[in-house]
């Protein structure tokens, strides 16, 4: 039965008059770093999978050292039809597979190496992980993307300028063969010790200039336009410090991107949250797996994520201005364990929970507010992420006409032109009185506030500080399922 919300007033209290009023144009013309075309269709992705398969997966490692014989890498039921129609299921629009972590081995026939899929007594060799997972992902309109690790603790020449020829060798088939790639994800991780052809010594690059990133880079805008490309400094799409699925209260899409490069020490504690006067539009991505490893390991079976704690995780990055990548282990038969697709399902069915009624949608809506063309306030209602409301100093009050219970808060910037909100205020008519709810911080893409049940007869929002003209494009409230 569709609820029916009581009617809802939506007025603009003028605070401090009209006298700075911004013109539609005006806003445009910023001077903040603006989301280029890839990272605004990324952006709106929100979820996605990861997917951590290799010879690993068989011999009970994270790290393999790059002695391993391929011969190990022979899964019995491999799916990956199964992966992608779990995670499709879940919400998930996209999903990122190891392509090559830092081992060495490819999940794919590379023909520039012989540690590969092709050595591998699965399918008697003729397998190709990634073709599968293209396939599948053709099939319910899942985006791909591909992990590759440049530390590579298998190969021969790893420390040498041969090295890179080999890595933009493989990317250039990895780009080219599979279709259309969404994200290129480069691991900031350098070990140093490894097998290397035999060596079995350490290695150590300095990280700034071996990988010769641009000329990568390049190559990579080059095969796959359209890709976002992941790393600690981006250049598109920024770790976020922590391998636990969390964004911060105060999450900045911009970076200082020039200081920062893969794998620094300092990353985590100095850039991981953005910087507001960064240089850069380089958002958050927040990845986590849904066991204690990245890898499989049978010990691990019952140590998988509650629902409650996937849901901290969500809300923890979705819902602070981050994009959340969630892990799978996939296991020896190459199917995502029963444990993992049971958390997932029940993950997914709180997020549909949580948003399925919004309180300021259903119901009649009646404007109050002086009319304000076509970027007035009701343009946060209309589910339209491209039209918004030009904040102007004022107040957004919503009245319900009744008193309503709630405990969800969410909001959303109009990111085509910026991060604009540096903090802002909601609060609950009670009792005729208005009480605060919370004061937090950015917004950015989308900012979701969790709270105690509230009961209200309105609510009223306000931007308290900014760094250009805000520019509201969503808000939503919702009563969720607030019990553990
Ligand atoms: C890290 C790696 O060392 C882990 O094995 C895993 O791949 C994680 C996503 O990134 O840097």
């Amino acid at each position: 039965m569709k609820y029916i919300a009581p009617v809802q007033i939506i007025s603009l209290l003028l605070l401090f008059g009209l006298a700075s009023c911004q013109e539609p144009s005006r806003v445009a013309e910023t001077s903040l770093p603006l989301p280029s075309h890839r990272q605004l269709d990324w952006q709106e992705m929100e979820f996605y999978g990861f997917v951590h398969f290799s010879i690993n997966t068989f011999t009970d490692m994270e790290w393999g050292l790059g002695d391993e014989s391929p011969e190990k890498f022979n899964p019995t039921e491999l799916d990956t039809r199964q992966w992608v129609k779990e995670m499709k299921d879940a919400g998930m629009k996209g999903v990122i597979l190891t392509s090559k972590h830092h081992d060495g081995f490819c999940l794919w026939p590379s023909q520039y190496t012989e540690h590969s899929v092709k050595n591998s007594p699965w399918k008697d060799g003729q397998g190709d992980v990634i073709a599968e997972l293209a396939e599948a992902c053709e099939e319910f309109g899942l985006k791909l993307g591909l992990y590759y690790s440049p530390w590579d603790r298998n190969h021969s020449d790893y420390g040498k300028p041969e090295y890179i020829t080999y890595m933009r060798n493989q990317l250039q088939e990895l780009l080219t063969n599979y279709g259309d790639i969404f994200e290129v994800w480069f691991d900031g991780a350098n070990g140093g010790t490894g097998y290397y052809g035999g060596a079995n010594e350490e290695r150590r690059v300095d990280k700034r200039s071996y990988y010769d990133w641009e000329n990568t880079y390049a190559l990579v805008r080059e095969l796959q336009p359209n890709a976002v490309i992941f790393g600690d400094a981006g250049p598109d799409v920024r770790w976020v410090g922590n391998e636990k699925g969390y964004a911060y209260p105060t999450t900045w899409s911009y970076l200082m991107r020039d200081s920062v490069y893969a794998g620094m020490p300092e990353y985590a504690e100095l850039y991981a949250s953005g910087q507001e006067d960064g240089t850069h539009w380089v958002p958050a991505e927040a990845d986590v797996s849904i066991r204690p490893g990245w890898y499989y390991h049978p010990e691990e079976d019952d140590k998988v994520k509650t629902s409650e704690e996937l849901m901290d995780i969500y809300y923890n990055s979705v819902g602070r201005n981050s994009a959340l990548l969630l892990n799978f282990p996939v296991d020896t038969r190459g199917l995502i364990h029963e444990n993992d697709v049971q958390a997932l399902q029940e993950m997914a069915a709180r997020i549909m929970r949580d948003f399925s009624v919004d309180l300021l949608q259903d119901g009649q809506v009646k404007i109050l507010s002086p009319s304000k063309g076509q970027h007035g306030p009701e343009n946060v209602l209309d589910n339209d992420m491209a039209t918004y409301w030009i904040v102007n100093e004022e107040v957004l009050e919503v009245d319900f006409g009744q008193e309503i219970t709630f405990n969800r808060f969410w909001v959303q910037e109009h990111i085509p032109l910026g991060q604009r909100v540096k903090s802002f205020t909601l609060e609950a008519k009670q009792n005729g009185q208005w009480q605060p709810i919370a004061s937090e911080t950015t917004i950015g893409y989308k900012r979701i506030l969790r709270f105690d049940d509230t009961q209200a007869t309105a609510i009223r929002f306000r931007v308290d500080d900014y760094l250009e003209t805000p520019l509201i494009s969503q808000m939503k409230v919702f009563l969720a399922d607030n019990s553990r």
